[in-house]
């Protein structure tokens, strides 16, 4: 048996996760959980950088205590986000969140720049998210800078003092040429970026390189351990843990965000797919994730937040209870990105369609699963459209799919069988791609697994 461990940092949470690899078998044994979210601090939304280190190295410390053997360790976050480094490797600030609105103000700005944003649709392939990467670089102060460094790029820095920028996230920055998938100087001239600023791209399964001696010494790994390059974007691994399933498969990575979309060989990059807001990520394997980015549990979340409800469990239960065609909002809502009054927000997207808004926490509850299900389903028909495939199967999988009601709904709206979990996928798809890497046995691809039990993700 051989042991490889994933970092896996969520927006609202973190995990590290020992896998072991028998053969073409694969256990998960998660060793470290921690909580996340954003804070406001120097009139910003950040990341609270030192704290998610400390509890990465408490992560691991647990691991070497109880896997001596792991040999190598891989790592995953969510898309988008970066830190800037100064000329002697130092990081200027903890990393701005995704979730902050400094971006918004500059969006039209970049795309007059580039010559519209039908025009930076036809190079990047990505859908406008406010929040890309490309848009928080134009509104960033960089004077100080001289590197521009992804966040899992960044955890990797700190354990192994080496540079590089994984492909898979690279690509949900807006700044990659979709088809050269080489950093595109259209767009790195219209916000002032030079491509050297970017450490050198990586793909998914090389070495980055050896532990620190510092970081051998204190976590307790052998000192030999590396540090394999994964599909780093949280995604990209979630998808590469799906099972291989015959007939085209439509995936819903379900957790703070819902990615709905299909694998394909290449990008699909036309006037109709801009308009339905698909993006063309890059996936493990170069493989393109022809996807939507919507929200996710993160409306629950908080909403959740907000009531301070003292039992979630019976919400759900209730909210399964309450007749089916309800109110539904447009979960690709912009408004939904901030933090703060979900409920509120809600109500006012329900009014804004025409309807009575959601008669307490349950009707609220029920609202969000429904518009989640609603727009799986939709979005499984509007990819079929713009691809000409068939989707035989929705496979969800991440923190969603343990919510059965939301499982459910999908399978009720969409007409299509749902294939539910593994809720790890994303750690799953981290450690088969180091698994292969390093010769252990596993390819890419496990059984599903379905599980009946309910929950909140
Ligand atoms: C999911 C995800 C999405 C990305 C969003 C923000 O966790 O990585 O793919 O658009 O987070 O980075």
């Amino acid at each position: 048996m051989r042991v490889f461990g994933a970092i896996d940092l969520g927006a609202s949470g973190g995990r590290v996760i020992a896998g072991l690899v028998d053969g073409g078998e694969v256990t998960l044994r998660t060793v470290h959980r921690f909580g996340n979210r954003v804070e406001l601090r120097d009139g910003r939304l950040r990341w609270p950088y030192a704290e998610l280190i400390a509890e990465m190295f408490a992560g691991l410390r647990e691991l070497a205590r109880r896997y001596p053997e792991v040999e190598s360790i891989g790592i995953d976050t969510w898309g988008v986000d970066y830190g800037l480094l100064d000329d002697s490797g130092v990081l200027l600030a903890d990393p701005v969140s995704y979730r902050d609105r400094r971006a918004a103000g500059v969006v039209d700005a970049v795309h007059d720049r580039v010559g519209g944003v039908a025009r930076l649709y036809d190079v990047n392939g990505l859908q406008p998210m406010p929040f890309n990467t490309v848009y928080q670089l134009a509104a960033d102060d960089r004077r100080n800078a001289a590197r521009i460094v992804l966040l899992p790029d960044l955890l990797g820095y700190r354990l192994t003092g080496v540079l590089g920028t994984e492909l898979t996230m690279a690509s949900t920055t807006g700044l990659l040429d979709v088809r050269t998938r080489d950093w595109s100087s259209v767009v790195l001239e219209a916000i002032g970026v030079r491509p050297e600023m970017f450490p050198p791209l990586r793909q998914a399964g090389e070495v980055l390189g050896c532990l620190r001696p510092e970081v051998a010494r204190a976590t307790g790994l052998r000192p030999d351990v590396v540090v394999t390059t994964v599909g780093s974007h949280d995604t990209a691994s979630a998808v590469a843990g799906i099972a291989v399933e015959a007939g085209p498969v439509v995936f819903v990575s379900s957790g703070t965000w819902s990615l709905v979309g299909l694998e394909l060989p290449g990008p699909v990059v036309t006037e109709a797919s801009r308009r339905a807001g698909v993006s063309n990520e890059i996936g493990v394997d170069g493989r393109t994730l022809f996807l939507r980015n919507l929200a996710g549990l993160w409306l629950l979340q908080q909403s959740l937040a907000s009531w301070q409800h003292p039992d979630p469990q019976a919400l759900l239960t209730a909210a399964g209870e309450l007749p089916a065609g309800g109110p539904i909002i447009d979960v690709g809502s912009n408004e939904l990105i901030p933090p703060g009054a979900m409920p509120e927000r809600i109500d006012a997207l329900v009014r804004a369609t025409g309807r009575r808004p959601p008669d307490g926490p349950a009707g609220t509850v029920r609202c969000i699963l429904d518009s989640l299900a609603a727009t799986y389903a939709a979005t499984t028909r509007e990819l079929a459209r713009l691809t000409g495939a068939q989707p035989r199967t929705i496979h969800i999988v991440g923190g969603g799919s343990r919510n059965d009601l939301l499982c459910r709904l999908t399978g009720q709206l969409s007409g299509l069988p749902v294939v539910a979990g593994p809720v790890e996928a994303t750690a799953l798809g981290n450690i088969l791609v180091q698994a292969r890497a390093h010769g252990a046995g596993a390819s890419l691809g496990i059984e599903s697994v379905h599980t009946s039990e309910a929950g909140w993700g």
